[in-house]
């Protein structure tokens, strides 16, 4: 099989040096049914500072792959050039990677592993509700938790506010998971978001967790310090076939009015 794609791979390459199709490369990804390869397609950039084109190779992930994988061969074989020096792989709720410093001019075995976050909407997770106020209309609600992005965040009140809404109290949002997780992290960022200051980042925070038609069992209480770098969190309960997740932010850091957090992820199989 790995010779045939090899093969294939050529081939689209050649077709590539006519311009008869974009310039494609192929990936193996393994995991542990076997691998799967799938196109990548080469792209540049322009650098807006200093005004150079730069060439990269951006894949994207097949809704196939199912859990942890590894990045093991990248075939870019009959290239008179350099194919790329960034290699980008993203997609379907798969944290993001940027492998930079890459000069591929024939075949070249990388080790990388990659991660799914399970709930990260991209991968098909939902939001089934959570405490006024909506901000998403400001790209601050909760979708902007389960984004994969670090620069964006779900913004809500302080506890004793009612800025937005005549809510008040902790703020809970439920993700209902792509599928059954046997979870092994929670991670969280926390800083102010939408333009708040770090002092509206989310402090004490709870995480629950619930299988289809189970209840609610708490997997772990933390706190959090508002410096937007993602930390990671091993629950000690509730891990095992969990369908349901509700993040609940129960303080900040200061802030009288607002209180944040910009990305909440789930690691499991
Ligand atoms: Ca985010």
């Amino acid at each position: 099989m790995l010779n045939i794609v090899h093969q294939l791979t050529k081939y689209i390459c050649f077709l590539g040096k006519f311009r008869i199709l974009p310039k494609v490369i192929f990936i193996m990804i393994f995991e542990y049914q076997g691998y799967v390869s799938f196109g990548c397609i080469r792209q540049t950039f322009m650098d807006t500072f200093s005004g150079k084109f730069y060439p990269f190779i951006n894949c994207e992930f097949r809704p196939s792959l199912a859990s942890d994988v590894e990045v093991r061969a990248l075939t870019a074989a009959d290239s008179d050039e350099d194919l790329a020096t960034f290699l980008r792989i993203s997609g379907n709720g798969y944290e993001p990677v940027v492998i930079s410093g890459l000069a591929v001019t024939g075949d070249l075995t990388l080790n990388r592993k990659v991660v799914r976050d399970w709930a990260a909407i991209e991968g098909g997770a939902t939001v089934e509700k959570f405490t006024p106020p909506d901000y998403g209309p400001y790209g601050c609600g909760p979708e902007q938790l389960l984004d994969l992005n670090l620069g964006t965040g779900w913004g809500s009140d302080a506890v004793g506010s009612t800025s937005g809404s005549n809510n008040d109290g902790p703020r809970k949002v439920v993700i209902k998971l792509p599928k059954v997780v046997d979870i092994t992290q929670f991670a969280v960022a926390s800083t102010g978001a939408c333009g708040d200051g770090p002092e509206a980042g989310v402090k004490k925070f709870k995480v629950e967790t619930k299988t289809a038609n189970g209840q609610w069992i708490t997997a772990f209480t933390g706190t959090a310090k508002s410096n937007g770098v993602l930390k990671t969190f091993a629950p000690k309960t509730g891990k095992a076939n969990v369908r349901f997740v509700r993040f609940t932010m129960l303080s900040n850091h200061g802030d009288p009015l607002f209180m944040d957090v910009m990305e909440f992820r789930v690691h499991g199989k």
